[in-house]
């Protein structure tokens, strides 16, 4: 597999419904889509960075500065066998891996569209879970008010979403979760602070132990381990951690250190599939189930998560919703839907399986860059 092309855009869609989570209120998405082109064939990824690093340190800006200025040099006209190999050739750039991940998921897409075979099968997804589809939950935003809150748990139960996860702050917390409980009694139910407690917290969020939470999602800093493993030793709510995993090895001394239970996988925060797929499996050898996260991402992204939640230690439902919660219309047509039971099929065409609409594409892009390869 050669490059010989790489294109930037950069688009920005407006949010179906505004997303709060503890670091802010947002109502748009601004993201960088990358298409990788090689032999004639083109691969798309889509970099989830936002506009701000309150995520991460990784912004829109930076990841279109890294991919183009460093990212692209070390690709461009290199013969790779295989898309795994792109994240060690890309080692000298320190961090960055939501700019790495953006190259190297085109990479794969690419590949899998030259092999003519569905992304899930090149990422060694299990035919079972490639068959039945994903299980499917939903990442539900601070509200202005806990009667709001409610209604959107009811329309998400509805539409068959197996799982319900709520972002949670200081002061939109105990009380949030004490109303789903009488509301809706013993629905799968999770919580993700997004880094908005410290250690002095512990005793407050053992509050939450009565309520029987699948998990609390990164309760501490976004760079922490320690602390979270202090913290598991004094609440009963399995924690998993999202934010402070941004390498194998951080994983793993996180997971050696008890600092988690559970692991939230999203590819952008890894450095792109070959990671995330080195993530999956060292969690699988300790016995710690894996979820997918999201980024609020379009159907290319998306398209991306669902082929690798057909991993088999995916056991958990992701946070891998249809299009319709985010944006309308999305890039992709048709738009990713969920089914009464909760799970969304894997797109069956050749590499992520959707087809892009160009001139929403077209419409939605402020910038442009072309990159080709002088090798
Ligand atoms: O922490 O999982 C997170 C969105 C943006 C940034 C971080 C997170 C999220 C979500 C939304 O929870 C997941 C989604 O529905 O895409
Ligand atoms: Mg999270």
């Amino acid at each position: 597999m050669r490059i010989e092309r790489i294109e930037l855009r950069l688009l920005r869609l407006p949010l179906v419904r505004f997303f709060e989570t503890s670091f802010g209120r947002i109502h748009e998405r601004p993201f960088v889509l990358v298409t990788v082109t090689g032999d004639g064939v083109d691969g798309v990824g889509e970099c989830v960075a936002d506009a701000n690093p309150f995520y991460s340190a990784e912004t829109t800006r930076t990841a279109w500065h890294v991919i183009s200025e460093f990212v692209a040099p070390l690709v461009l006209g290199r013969e790779f066998t295989h898309p795994r190999e792109m994240f060690a050739a890309l080692h000298v750039i320190r961090g960055h891996n939501m700019a790495k991940a953006a190259v190297e998921m085109a990479a794969w897409d690419l590949y899998a569209k030259q092999q003519v075979a569905p992304l899930c099968r090149v990422l060694g997804g299990a035919d079972a879970r490639i068959e039945s589809g994903i299980a499917s939950g939903v990442s539900i935003g601070i509200q202005d008010s806990l009667e709001e809150l409610g209604d959107r748990v009811d329309t998400e139960l509805a539409a068959g979403y197996r799982r319900i996860k709520i972002k949670i702050k200081p002061g939109w917390d105990i009380g949030a979760v004490t109303l789903l409980r009488e509301r809706f009694g013993d629905i799968p139910l999770m919580v993700d602070a997004n880094a908005a407690y410290q250690l002095r917290d512990a005793a407050h969020l053992a509050g939450l132990d009565p309520f029987d939470l699948m998990m609390i999602e990164q309760p501490l800093d976004y760079d922490d381990v320690q602390d979270h493993a202090v913290l598991q030793t004094k609440i009963r709510t399995p924690i998993c951690l999202d934010e402070s995993l941004h390498t194998v090895k951080v994983a793993d001394e996180a997971i050696r250190a008890g600092a988690c239970r559970i692991i939230n996988i999203k590819p952008g925060r890894m450095g792109g599939h070959g990671q995330s797929i080195a993530l999956h499996d060292l969690a699988d050898g300790h016995s710690i189930p894996v979820w997918h996260g999201g980024m609020l991402e379009s159907g290319i992204g998306r398209a991306h998560n669902i082929h690798l939640s057909t991993l088999p230690n995916f056991t958990l439902p992701g946070d891998v919703a249809a299009s319709r919660r985010y944006f309308s219309p999305d890039l992709i047509d048709p738009e990713i839907e969920v089914r009464a039971d909760g799970t969304i099929a894997v797109p069956p065409g050749p590499g992520i399986g959707v087809q892009l609409v160009h001139d929403r594409i077209a419409s939605a892009t402020q910038e442009r860059l072309e990159l080709r390869s002088s090798r």
